[in-house]
């Protein structure tokens, strides 16, 4: 049998026209400011598809481009100057930053309620609580998916492999609070396949090409894929060894046009809900 393909870019596009039409009805456009240091050409795909959301949405969109050898203190001057511009409901810095600047730093600089990543220790400490206003991208837009296609994690087991801040520790809080039982595993798992197996749904955030493998799928089980690798021959591809393993799994995200897309709609529902908050009726 071969899995449902779960379509995160369809999906993407419907969430994008209902953000359209729900951000049209506020007073003033809703602006998210993009800031991208150095030229990382990944980040540099990754901010124009944002750039692109951001248009279908009826976002204004304020980009800042830094050279690669912008000073810490050159993007904190401009972080701040985005947490008292008026017309910028959402700030992201675009991830990875060039090695002479401290992440956390930056991350910690963005105001609170602009923080439309999620990525703030106060913004993450309401997500450990269940209490997020904003909910962090790439998780949000995995349970995006599962919603979609009806797949509810309460009362299953689900393994998520990888334990970054930006995407395996949050997307296990949010499982939890829908009443899955979580696993998280990560490079110092010392039997992967084994607890792989255990998972009804089995979420891969790892950054690995063909770390999972059909025989540590449990045959009808869920599998995500979060990951954004190229291969070899430089083709994008996930962690999950597609081919085999959607004949294994029931449902199944591909890579591209999976989590991706969706992780981007989520960003443009953040930005629309931080202006909805800052916008008088
Ligand atoms: N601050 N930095 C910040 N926030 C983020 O949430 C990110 N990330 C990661 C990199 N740095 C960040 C993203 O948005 C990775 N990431 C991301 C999101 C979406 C896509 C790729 C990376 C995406 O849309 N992928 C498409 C294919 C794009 C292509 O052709 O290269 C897909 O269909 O999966």
């Amino acid at each position: 049998m071969s899995a449902v393909i779960m379509d995160g870019k369809a999906l993407a596009e419907k969430v994008k026209a209902q953000i359209r039409e729900k951000a049209s009805k506020l007073r003033r456009q809703p602006g998210l400011a993009v800031i991208l240091v150095g030229d990382n050409p990944a980040s540099q795909v990754y901010v124009r598809n944002k750039e692109r959301d951001c248009a279908q949405c009826g976002i204004m969109c304020y980009d800042y481009h830094l050279p690669q050898d912008a000073s810490q203190e050159d993007v904190l001057d401009l972080v701040e100057k985005m947490n008292n511009y008026g017309a910028v409901d959402g700030i992201l810095v675009q991830l990875p930053l060039p090695e002479q600047i401290d992440e956390r730093v930056v991350l910690e600089a963005i105001a609170p309620d602009k923080d439309v990543d999620a990525f703030h220790p106060e913004n993450v400490g309401r997500i450990m609580q269940g209490q997020a206003y904003y909910k962090p991208c790439t998780p949000a837009g995995v349970m995006e998916i599962l919603h979609e296609y009806g797949i509810d994690p309460g009362g299953k087991h689900c393994v998520v492999v990888g334990r970054s801040n930006i995407v395996g520790k949050p997307m296990a809080m949010l499982l939890l609070h829908e009443n899955a039982t979580v696993t998280i595993c990560h490079s110092r798992t010392p039997d992967l396949k084994a607890q792989c197996l255990q998972a009804d749904i089995l979420v891969s955030a790892v950054g690995k090409t063909g770390l999972i493998t059909a025989d540590m799928v449990k045959p009808g089980a869920v599998v995500i894929d979060v990951a954004m690798n190229r291969n070899e021959a430089g083709k994008l591809c996930g962690d999950v060894d597609f081919a085999a393993v959607s004949q294994v799994a029931s449902y199944i995200t591909p890579v591209p046009g999976g989590v991706g897309p969706m992780t981007r709609a989520m960003l443009m529902e953040n930005t629309y809900k931080a202006a909805k908050c800052r916008i008088p009726k």
